[in-house]
């Protein structure tokens, strides 16, 4: 070993024993971040077929809720929350709407949001709460749905013994109607609203001259409505979706009949006057809820600049998904087992208003509005709330939550 040799290991074992003999720095323990959860909310609707424009603002609506919670980066139970959105097609159709529910069952969601018909929500609501799972329905209006002593269904929309009676005294009294004809396409829907407004209109010593049935797939009513011509009605109320209305309405002038006509929700939409064209102008039918230019303005603004305008039922959808959530932080927990029953002890202002639920688990308070197509749209004319008719734009001062919303411009 020569003398540099020698020089530069005793170097490097003096920095070696330096090194050993030092105390490294211990980087400070971190408090261990808590691991967060995953929460899946399902919407369910008819997604596909001639009601699939009705299903898609419903799950936009949803979709929305869903975005804001997790913008929010809510804690619950000392976890943080992401929520995901899972959406099934149900196909407006009560047996693949059973199908999904037990889909939704098996995946463990933790809620739904849904469905839309009456007569498919039913069916899968007792999928639903065999398993202890809350559903909303942002849509149904069949009675039945929360009659049935069930525990965790709700709806954030009004019933149809409260939407029947209101279109009717509208028919029996602004439209002076004495002769009547009532059809349905024998959904639970569309037949238990027709039921609803028959009872009223003869309650109102109003004339039914004629109950037709047709069915939610049919397209040709020519025949059906020769033989409702042929009782001379001077209104003619259906009970049906704006699949079927329109194509009947559109159908109904081609036969020369010049009665007034008057649909429930299902056929309150602009999409009337594209099925109907002309022969949609001044038809008259009722929501079961405020109408979407009411709903607040903070969720107006956010829907139309994810979606475009809101075609029905969104703002009901959006309300339905924030009592959920809701339900959750009241409980500090997104076991459904914990929260499902939190439900009904939410009470907050969501886009619709006020959002409360009885024990049945259907919307307090629930409004009515009548409108009329005018100019192809539909306009609201009045409000009616617990059998009290109020003209809309007083209705709609009236229903403005306090802080958020100040009714948008309404549409040209
Ligand atoms: N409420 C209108 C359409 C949805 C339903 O079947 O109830």
């Amino acid at each position: 070993m020569n003398r540099s040799t020698k020089l530069a290991l005793a170097v490097a074992l003096a920095l070696g024993v330096a090194a050993c003999g030092k105390e490294e720095p211990k980087p400070a323990p971190k408090a261990a971040a808590p691991a967060g959860v995953t929460v899946t909310i399902a919407h369910a609707g008819p997604l596909t077929g001639s009601i699939a424009h009705l299903g898609k603002d419903d799950e936009n609506g949803t979709a929305l809720a869903v975005a804001q919670a997790n913008d929010k980066k809510l804690v619950i139970g000392g976890m943080p929350v992401t929520f995901k959105m899972t959406s099934e097609d149900d196909q407006a159709d009560p047996k693949t709407g059973t199908t999904v529910a037990q889909k939704l069952v098996d995946a463990k969601v933790a809620a739904v949001i849904g469905h839309l018909n009456s007569g498919v929500t039913i069916p899968a609501s007792e999928i639903y709460t065999k398993a202890g799972i809350p559903v909303i329905s942002g849509a149904a209006t069949n009675p039945t749905l929360t009659e049935r002593g069930l525990k965790g269904v709700f709806r954030t929309v009004g019933r149809d013994d409260q939407q029947g009676p209101a279109i009717a005294a509208y028919i029996a009294s602004d439209l002076k109607a004495k002769k009547v004809a009532i059809l349905d396409d024998k959904t639970a829907y569309g037949e238990g609203l027709a039921n609803e407004v028959e009872k009223a209109l003869k309650a109102a010593k109003v004339s039914v001259v004629t109950r037709e049935r047709v069915t939610d797939k049919e397209t040709d009513f020519k025949a059906v409505l020769t033989k409702v011509k042929s009782r001379g009605p001077d209104v003619i109320f259906h009970g049906g979706m704006d699949a079927t209305g329109g194509p009947m309405l559109k159908q109904a002038r081609e036969l020369g009949i010049k009665a007034a006509f008057a649909f429930g929700d299902g056929a309150c939409t602009d999409e009337m006057s594209k099925l109907a064209g002309a022969a949609a102008e001044g038809l008259i039918c009722s929501q079961a809820g405020l109408p979407a230019e009411a709903a607040s303005k903070e969720f107006l603004d956010a829907f139309k600049a994810k979606y475009g305008d809101v075609k029905q039922y969104a703002p009901y959808f959006y309300d339905a998904t924030l009592a959920v959530i809701e339900a959750m932080k009241k409980a500090n927990s997104t076991d459904p087992a914990k929260f499902g029953p939190e439900i009904y002890n939410v009470s907050f202002t969501g886009a619709t208003g006020k959002v409360e639920f009885d024990a049945k688990g259907d919307r307090k308070d629930a409004e009515i509005t009548i409108f009329r197509l005018k100019d192809g749209n539909i306009k609201p004319l009045a409000v009616v709330k617990n059998g009290v008719s109020t003209p809309f734009g007083q209705a709609a001062e009236a229903a403005k939550p306090a802080e958020a919303a100040k009714p948008a411009a309404p549409k040209k």
